[in-house]
């Protein structure tokens, strides 16, 4: 999305946001001096669109309402193509408010087949985006998040046919991933650290596994082999205790056992 909306987005967050251009990238700001520009572009009638259509001809546009909304909250733009009787029109962009404060925050891109494309957010409403979708045949197939604020992903997360394949996390904040979980069936089967920042995996946790896994071997081979010696030992003691005893000294009990029994 960022490829698609670059020029959009920044004149948009440079004009209705310029408190947060002129505190530069990465200054901590505080949440009424993010939210202060804001509030100034929703008193001025500015919704923060990051749909192309402004003194577009071939756009039409349509603001619809979701349900507890006074106003309207959802805007979605077509593409008008073709001419005469062939003229038709598809759905190229819709955004919406979804906290209903008069900005909008989630906008979606789609292609003339009405496949997703590409989606932004700004998931805590703090005017910045900090999720980027990508579609791959309508499937989401990847999304990247910003966790600390600073405008540029630190997760990133892997769908294969819009299942949860892979995430890679950034935690030391260089912007370059040092922790792999790997997912099956939407499970995560095993995680990678790389512990020293060099881009590259140090430790899986299988190696953890297969520790596990030789530890359980060992542990079983001497139950084994404990109970191989109190069966050889047992048998030993059997050969030396019945030696001098009738066979079928049972015999009896159960004779009279039955015999009561009657
Ligand atoms: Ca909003
Ligand atoms: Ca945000
Ligand atoms: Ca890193």
């Amino acid at each position: 999305m960022r490829t698609v909306f670059p020029l959009a987005l920044l004149t948009l967050v440079c004009t209705g946001l310029m408190a947060g251009c002129q505190a530069g990238a990465g200054t901590k700001q505080t949440a009424d001096a993010r939210t202060a520009p804001l509030i100034a572009a929703v008193r001025a009638g500015d919704d923060v669109s990051r749909c192309e259509y402004k003194g577009r001809a071939d756009r039409d546009v349509e603001e619809s309402s979701s349900r507890g909304s006074l106003r309207p909250n959802i805007r979605r733009i077509y593409a008008l193509v073709g001419e005469g009787e062939e003229k038709r029109k598809f759905l190229l962009c819709r955004e919406v408010d979804t906290n209903l404060d008069g900005i909008k925050d989630v906008v979606r891109t789609f292609n003339d087949k009405g496949e997703s494309l590409r989606e932004v957010a700004d998931s805590n409403y703090d005017g910045k985006i900090d999720t980027w979708i990508t579609f791959a045949h309508g499937h989401m197939a990847k999304v990247d998040i910003d966790r600390d604020g600073n405008g540029q992903p630190d997760e990133w997360r892997y769908y294969v046919q819009g299942k949860l394949a892979r995430i890679q996390r950034d935690t030391n904040h260089d912007g370059r991933p040092d922790v792999w979980e790997i997912y099956e069936d939407g499970h995560l089967k095993r995680m990678g650290w790389d512990l020293d920042f060099d881009g590259r995996v140090d430790r899986w946790d299988r190696d953890e596994i297969a520790e596990r896994a030789a530890l359980e071997k060992e542990i079983q081979a001497e139950d084994q082999r404990k109970q191989d010696e109190a069966a050889k030992k047992k048998a030993e003691d059997a050969a030396n205790d019945t030696s001098g005893k009738p066979k079928d000294d049972k015999a009896p009990v159960s004779g009279h056992v039955g015999a009561r029994k009657r």
